[in-house]
């Protein structure tokens, strides 16, 4: 069986299809549309999928947002160009006539990375530092997504009471400070309008405000972890996202988190699956849930 797997994040979409070992071929990657209308959303996803779909058996979805009785609602309407509220499985459904499901992508890739653990590995959180900051949780061998969807949702925990308004409504929330956007959002002088991206660059190159800005995320990151550890006595953290992935990131993560008291750390680890963790997870509970 051949499943259609598609990752709906903040700045990219993607997609590919896996057979039945979770092998993925024929990626294929566009930019999200800025636009507060589902009518630019559906159109994208419909241009990226159209080779892809005749090929296929079912559609399995990782998307960006809270994701519950297959309907996205953005906890966070400023990563998706204003988007609130997107009927996910049923677009995609009648664009496909195919089963579909769909999940969160940081649960999804939570799935997938815990899968490419260590057996003797049953509690992880996965972290995905990106457009925003999610998370997915894996607790007793099982991942949690919650009554409604939200479970893991670690961005949009509080990282300082005084620190950026968050798309989210609340106030100084982790993805305000740590993520793509908080990150660029906060850069000024020769960095203002900079992409996260190219503040890494600039950093790179030895600019002192990019490196700052990047210690910053980092920072609000090893405590958002300090933070996890002692919620959830997890055995290890997994990082993920185009930030997550980034060189020298999870090293600057990890020297922070070294700061905190032994009791919270935590053994980090790199993501395995790299940019692929949210497709391969939606491939496996495809297989999983036989949709
Ligand atoms: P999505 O949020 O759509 O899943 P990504 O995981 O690629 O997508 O995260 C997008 C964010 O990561 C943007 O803020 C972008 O500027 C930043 N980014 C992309 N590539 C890199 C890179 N190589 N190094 C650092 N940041 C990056
Ligand atoms: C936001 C939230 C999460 C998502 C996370 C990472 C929205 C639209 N998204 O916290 O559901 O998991 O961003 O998303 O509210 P990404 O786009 O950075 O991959
Ligand atoms: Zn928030």
């Amino acid at each position: 069986m051949t499943t259609l797997v598609i990752d709906i994040g903040g700045t990219k979409l993607a997609a590919a299809l896996a057979d039945s070992a979770l092998n993925l071929t024929q990626r294929r990657e566009i930019p999200t549309p800025a636009s507060k209308t589902p009518d630019a959303l559906q159109s994208a996803l419909a241009e990226l999928i159209a080779p892809l779909v005749s090929q296929a058996q079912r559609v399995a979805i990782a998307s960006t947002g809270i994701i519950r009785h297959g309907v996205l609602t953005a906890l966070n309407p400023d990563n998706l160009g204003g988007l609130s509220h997107f009927p996910l499985v049923d677009v995609i459904s009648r664009l496909t006539q195919l089963p579909c499901m769909a999940v969160n992508d940081a649960q999804s890739a939570a799935w997938a990375e815990y899968h490419a653990l260590s057996v003797d590995i049953t509690d992880m959180v996965f972290l995905t530092i990106s457009t925003g900051v999610g998370g997915g949780m894996v607790s007793n061998g099982k991942l949690l997504t919650g009554t409604e969807g939200l479970a893991g949702h670690f961005g949009h925990t509080l990282a300082d009471p005084l620190g950026p308004k968050c798309g989210c409504g609340r106030t100084g929330c982790v993805e305000a400070i740590a993520s793509g956007r908080g990150i660029a959002s906060a850069a000024h002088g020769d960095l203002a309008g900079c992409t996260a991206k190219q503040i890494f660059a600039h950093a790179a190159a030895g600019h002192w405000q990019a490196a700052e800005l990047i210690q910053r995320s980092a920072r609000a990151l090893a405590r958002l972890i300090a933070d996890i550890k002692v919620a959830t006595d997890c055995q290890c953290v997994v990082m993920g996202g185009s930030i997550g992935l980034a060189d020298g990131y999870l090293a600057q993560v990890r020297t922070f988190l070294d700061e905190e008291p032994q009791v919270c750390r935590v053994p980090l680890f790199r993501a395995k699956h790299q940019h692929d963790a949210g497709l391969r997870g939606a491939a496996l509970l495809a297989q999983e849930t036989a949709v």
